[in-house]
């Protein structure tokens, strides 16, 4: 089992998945802290830009963009992520018999690698990670509760959506305990917004659409308006949940335009957010994407119209 394989290998790289967020980052973090504790080699990967806003947390600056050499590892621990493909272009090259251990929290998890830790009903890997450090005999030090705080509050949506626990409040209440300053997380990770950003939200509110029967919005977002307000992919983070404060509103969604279309041919990314009993996890899936029943994302090819129009059907079932 993988709480077996952590404690018998010497050397590991960690990843998570591109585009990565606070659950990720502190994930991430936290983790390879607690294995070098141990006396462990650890390498932590991602292969995506971190979003500056955080460059605060402890031990940012020991994650790679190139994990090296496969062989030089006993085990590959994957984090965060609902499909190996999610930890970017480096999955096309592992090798055959590289032990690889998935630790995730998404329903729809493809199960892959060696060895599975699946919990879709913890509000955040970060929270997995907390209770695998417990089993490990790890002592969280601060550093650590600054990531696993971050992973939990982050993907709660600082205890706004339904994946809340009793356990996700009393173990941010424990790591606040040991020394993580709440305040300064949430003005480091809340209260940064730059002039552009706000600029790009007004921009992204003026699309906002409704459907029909008022039961989904639309916004989009195209790489003309981060030029235009000197914005980049950090400042869309969290711009869909705009569209599910809206009353009646079942279900958000933010179609964001991709940087490199293909031909011409666009791509676009599509976030659903859910504001309840809508499971957008299957949605997503339906079109090829993934996700958690409140939060999910799907790859679409076609025109900005097309796309919009195929996500307005979506209102129909709703
Ligand atoms: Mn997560």
């Amino acid at each position: 089992m993988i709480l077996e394989t952590l404690k018998t290998s010497s050397r590991l790289l960690l990843a998570t998945h591109i585009r990565p967020d606070g659950d990720a980052i502190g994930s991430l973090l936290a983790l390879g802290r607690g294995l070098a504790s141990l006396g462990k080699e650890v390498t932590l990967f991602n292969e995506s830009a971190i979003p500056a806003i955080f460059r605060f947390l402890p031990g940012m600056d020991e994650i790679v963009s190139e994990p090296g050499d496969f062989q030089a590892y006993d085990a590959l621990v994957v984090l965060d992520c609902s499909d190996i493909s999610r930890i970017g272009q480096v999955a096309e090259r592992l090798p055959q018999d590289l032990s690889v251990l998935n630790i995730d929290h998404h329903i729809t998890n493809t199960g892959f690698g060696t060895q599975q830790w699946v919990e879709p009903k913890s509000s955040s890997t970060g929270e997995m990670i907390y209770h695998l450090l417990g089993d490990l005999g790890v002592g969280i030090d601060q550093a650590m509760a600054y990531a696993i705080y971050t992973a939990i509050l982050t993907d709660t949506g600082s205890f706004l959506f339904q994946n809340t626990t009793p356990d996700s409040l009393t173990i941010c209440g424990e790591m606040a305990a040991k020394g993580v300053d709440t305040y300064k997380v949430a003005q480091h990770l809340f209260a940064t917004y730059s002039l552009g950003r706000l600029k790009l939200l007004n921009m992204v509110l003026e699309t906002i659409e409704i459907s029909d029967n008022g039961k989904l919005s639309v916004m989009y977002l195209t790489q003309e308006m981060l030029k235009e307000t000197e914005t980049d992919v950090d400042d869309i983070n969290g711009l869909v949940n705009y569209a599910k404060y809206i009353e009646d509103v079942r279900v958000a969604v933010l179609i964001q335009e991709a940087r490199t279309p293909l031909d011409d041919e666009g791509r676009y990314h599509v976030s659903l957010r859910s504001n309840g009993p809508v499971d957008v996890g299957s949605i997503a899936a339906s079109y090829g994407g993934g996700g958690h029943p409140g939060a999910a994302a799907f790859t679409a090819f076609a025109t900005l119209k097309e796309v919009k129009k195929e996500v307005m059907r979506i209102s129909e079932s709703l």
